[in-house]
């Protein structure tokens, strides 16, 4: 089960388990440790997708595992409401466990990836330019006019989420229980290299 092996390469590799996030217990690149692992890094159908999504040859760069336990205080999983970038950022995030609302969900703005609703949210919520971390109180003020546009994703292990995390994001504080998930981190083929590998502290392949 992949649950089992990110929990084994969680103890097999220990000085890859990424200690910036507090709760989150992260290994990047644990398609490099994992066939199981790598057969979801390596999936034909996503990259294509993810191809179509770029309008250029994109691949898995690395896969994320991640283990989030529910510990006081905890920000969630990527540490809070955040875009990765203002351009193009896919991933496939494939949930490990059951997922409620108690159990660190993904949560999105819709459409904030947007360039018409990048200003207005920036106007709303009074953002600086190029601002990518966002506190509660920018989210409470981006949704009083549209509550709609947060989605939360609930759902049960095994469900797949396709995401373009230039979105404003987060994974929900988690409650209770421990939440598993995989991310594939796609990037055009020609920006892959091992800077990117550096900067993420990538577990290198056998
Ligand atoms: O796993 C999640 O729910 C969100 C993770 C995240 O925001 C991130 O890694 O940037």
């Amino acid at each position: 089960m992949a649950r089992d092996e990110v929990d084994r390469i969680i103890v097999e590799y220990p000085k890859y388990v990424n200690g910036n996030a507090k709760a989150d217990q992260r290994v990047y690149g644990a398609n490099n440790a994992s066939q199981l692992i790598a057969s979801f890094a390596n999936d034909e159908v996503l990259a294509s997708v993810a191809s179509a999504y770029n309008r250029e040859p994109t691949r898995t760069a690395f896969t994320l595992a991640a283990r989030m336990p529910a510990m006081t205080g905890n920000q969630g999983s990527g540490e809070g409401w955040h875009r990765d970038a203002f351009l193009r950022q896919f991933k496939a995030i494939i949930y490990l466990s059951d997922v409620g609302p108690d159990n660190g969900p993904f949560q999105m703005i819709r459409d904030s990836h947007r360039r018409s609703h990048v200003l207005g949210d920036m106007k709303a919520a009074k953002l600086k330019y190029m601002q990518y971390r966002l506190d509660d109180q920018d989210i409470a003020r981006i949704l009083t006019s549209e509550p709609d546009r947060l989605i939360t994703y609930t759902a049960p292990a095994g469900t797949l989420i396709l995401v373009d995390t230039s979105t404003v994001h987060r994974g929900m504080p988690i409650k209770a229980g421990t939440r598993y998930a995989l991310t594939n981190y796609y990037f055009p083929q020609n920006r892959i290299d091992q800077s990117m590998y550096e900067k993420f502290d990538v577990l290198p392949a056998a």
